[in-house]
């Protein structure tokens, strides 16, 4: 199946090289609109969804890994729910106030390529920014360490930033737009990284391309589901999450495809 650019969605990317704030920016440098480019040409006859996984989480009431590594993960607070398909416990429900999940992120150090790929559904009466996921720590400008975070807000869309160090409180990549996680109902979410280029995948469909430091660093913070270090209530995850997957690799279009068709 043909997915990447058979939407009618605008296609919006930027790099930002301002030192970040806690608040995600919706105003700053003009957007740099990038062609939107494949991660992956392609197809192979077996779609392989465990070549490169770091780890797997299905998110079934628990926080185990199914992936090769048994990178077991501890949750606080968050609770089971029905699944994308009504299997009960099949999911994790967090309350947007001080429910998170941390997960073992030895080894998650990537210099190169990877991917990151989820379900999510989000409350619509939410009324503050979330955080999907992160190895960073909320509030300061953090120039002695690496980190990252993927974060969600009404106005600016999926938000996924690298605090690399190359500016004084390092620097941010990438924002997107014209997308909605907030409807109540279930999506999914897939991060590729490949040979520079972050692409962002909204129900199979390429939501965002743009220029990005490649690799996914490993900081001193946990890598948390549902919030950053410190836990504010200001960016804590209000909705489900299920079936995260980490990869040290690009995963291709056939991957992402059954990703989020079947699984
Ligand atoms: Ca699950």
């Amino acid at each position: 199946m043909l997915v990447a650019g058979c939407g009618t969605d605008t296609v919006t990317a930027s790099t930002a090289t301002t030192p970040p704030t806690e608040t995600v920016a919706t105003t700053g440098p003009q957007p740099t609109v990038l062609e939107p480019t494949s991660v992956a040409t392609t197809e192979t006859p077996d779609i392989d969804l465990d070549s490169g996984l770091l780890a797997h989480y299905p998110l079934n009431g628990d926080a185990v890994d199914a992936g090769p590594s048994a990178r077991h993960g501890e949750v606080a607070g968050a609770v089971p729910i029905a699944d994308r398909d009504g299997r009960p416990s099949g999911a994790l429900l967090f309350d947007g106030i001080d429910d998170l999940v941390t997960l073992d992120d030895a080894g998650f150090a990537i210099d190169g390529d990877f991917s990151i790929t989820m379900w999510v559904k989000g409350n619509p009466y939410s009324d503050h920014q979330w955080v999907l996921l992160s190895d960073h720590a909320a509030g300061e400008c953090q120039p002695v360490t690496e980190s990252w975070i993927l974060r969600y807000t009404a106005e600016a869309g999926v938000f996924f930033s690298v605090y690399d160090q190359t500016t004084e409180c390092g620097s941010h990549f990438g924002y997107g737009s014209l997308v909605s996680l907030d409807d109540d109902e279930w999506h999914h979410l897939a991060l590729v990284a490949f040979d520079g280029i972050l692409t962002i995948f909204l129900d199979c469909q390429e939501i965002l391309v743009g220029e990005a430091p490649i690799g996914l660093p490993n900081g001193p913070h946990p890598l948390l589901a549902g919030n950053q270090s410190g836990a504010p209530e200001s960016t804590a995850f209000d909705g489900a999450l299920d079936e995260l997957r980490f990869y040290d690799r690009s995963i291709d279009l056939p991957v992402i495809d059954a990703l989020c068709v079947e699984h």
